[in-house]
């Protein structure tokens, strides 16, 4: 039988507060494992622990910034001491800035080059010596429709989803031989906060056009949900997918293969 049995393994989703982080976490810990995770807010923090408590879940969180090295390596130690070796990372912790590239400061563009590509790397480094004493591992980055395609006032964001579909495939090259597998998922266009400013109705009550927009070119016909990432985050996590590696799997009910319904 096919293994997707996460039984007596540890899972770390960054950033999984909320949003898409915390619906892959609560999978995660449907399946059997071990949950933890972090936010840069206790507040955050509290309130997704007893959000996981309440499903059942066994969670362990941290005030962890992932931008900062010293930061990620003290949540990996007390991780190890208070709950075992990290067998499954999801980097999921990201942000975006929709400006201008022109407009945009580069102190803006370094931040969300720094978190959502530089991070990758410094969590990824962190986990990597624990899975080569376990003699396997899963790294699975969260990466974006930005990883392949472009659009107004997402440089930042684009240039650095794109680096990570790129480190996503150069770890699995170099640490296949370890038995540790590093994929990606490439969400669509999913309703959390980060999208919340693309969805909100005009003044006049209609639909904003971005919202419209997405939908149109959605062969689902819809906006995904982060429960839409569950399934694919538990493949990728589990024993199923051990000759999977390198892999960017897209979930976004067909945006990638639709060029759009015609206008009417
Ligand atoms: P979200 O609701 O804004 O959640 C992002 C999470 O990242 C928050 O929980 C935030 O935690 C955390 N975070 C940000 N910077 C951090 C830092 N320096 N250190 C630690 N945690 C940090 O966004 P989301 O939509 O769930 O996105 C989650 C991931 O999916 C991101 O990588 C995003 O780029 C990606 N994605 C989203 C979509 C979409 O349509 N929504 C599509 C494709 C990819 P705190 O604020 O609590 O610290
Ligand atoms: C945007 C959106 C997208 C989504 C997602 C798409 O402004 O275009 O925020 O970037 O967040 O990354 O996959």
């Amino acid at each position: 039988m096919v293994n997707f049995s996460l039984t007596g393994k540890v899972a770390l989703v960054t950033g999984a507060a909320h949003g898409i982080g915390f619906s892959m976490a609560e999978a995660l810990g449907e399946a059997g494992a071990k949950v933890v995770f972090n936010s840069r807010n206790q507040e955050h923090v509290d309130k997704a622990l007893a959000a996981f408590k309440e499903k059942g879940i066994e969670a362990h969180g941290f005030v962890c910034d992932v931008n900062d090295e010293a930061q990620v390596k003290a949540m990996i130690e007390k991780i190890e001491q208070e709950v075992g070796t990290v067998d499954i990372l999801v980097n999921n912790a990201g942000i975006i800035r929709r400006i201008p590239m022109h407009e945009m400061e580069l102190e803006e563009f370094r931040l969300v080059v720094d978190t959502d590509l530089t991070a990758p790397f410094i969590v990824s480094k962190a986990v990597i010596p624990g899975m080569i004493r376990k003699g396997h591992g899963k790294i699975i980055n969260i990466c974006s429709m930005m990883s392949e395609l472009g659009r107004e006032t997402v440089s930042a964001y684009a240039a650095a989803k794109g680096g990570l579909k790129m480190l996503t495939r150069n770890i699995a090259s170099e640490y296949g031989e370890y038995n540790i597998q590093c994929n990606g998922i490439g969400p669509g266009y999913i309703a959390t906060s980060q999208t919340a400013p693309l969805r909100e109705p005009q003044p006049d009550g209609s639909r904003h056009p971005f919202d419209s927009f997405i939908v149109s070119k959605t062969p689902a016909a819809r906006w995904g949900t982060p429960e839409d990432l569950k399934g694919p985050v538990v493949f990728l996590a589990s024993d199923a997918s051990n000759f999977v590696n390198g892999h960017i799997l897209y979930v976004d009910g067909g945006i990638l293969a639709y060029i759009g319904k015609q206008p009417k």
